[in-house]
């Protein structure tokens, strides 16, 4: 293995943007390692953490777990990901869980604010990887075979990637 692959796998984490992204679409936030998009400063992660994980993760990182709390967001967010990450067929988590009570959902940092977008049939508060478990944490299906663009309740151990938000 040598030194630039043993850095990368080593990591805790790196912006996977294609080089295509380097467009005027596509910018450094502050200089972070976010990136701006339509005005939201988005970081997608390679790593594949538990939801609990990766709201730390992204608190470390200065965001969040991204709140897709308006369709104007919600759309920009998916576009994002299906122009940037089209081949990588993932969920990645996002910000929502009804981990308070079960089938109130809540954005992490909106107050009030009720916008989800669920597929059909979501949420069913079950994880097709663990169906003894109830599925409390909001992961959103972006790419093949998930082409719908719409969240999906998950396990919240499941470990998953992510998006953060600054
Ligand atoms: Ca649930």
């Amino acid at each position: 293995m040598n030194q630039i692959s043993k850095k990368r796998s080593t990591a805790a984490i790196y912006i996977e943007v294609p080089l295509k992204a380097r467009s005027s679409n596509v910018s450094a936030c502050k200089g972070s390692v976010f990136v701006m998009y339509n005005y939201i400063c988005l970081l997608v992660s390679d790593l594949e953490l538990s939801w609990y994980e990766a709201k730390q993760y992204c608190e470390d990182q200065g965001g969040h777990l991204i709140v897709l709390d308006s369709e104007k967001k919600y759309n920009d967010t998916v576009d994002f990901i299906y122009t940037y990450y089209a081949s990588i067929s993932r969920k990645y988590l996002v910000g929502a869980s009804d981990l308070a009570k079960e089938i109130q959902w809540k954005w992490m940092t909106s107050s009030g604010v009720n916008y989800f977008n669920f597929g059909d049939d979501q949420p069913n508060n079950v994880d097709v990887q663990f169906m003894d478990h109830p599925a409390n944490c909001a992961a959103l299906s972006s790419v093949p075979p998930w082409t719908d663009g719409h969240l999906y309740d998950e396990y919240c151990s499941q470990k998953m990637r992510f998006i953060c938000e600054m």
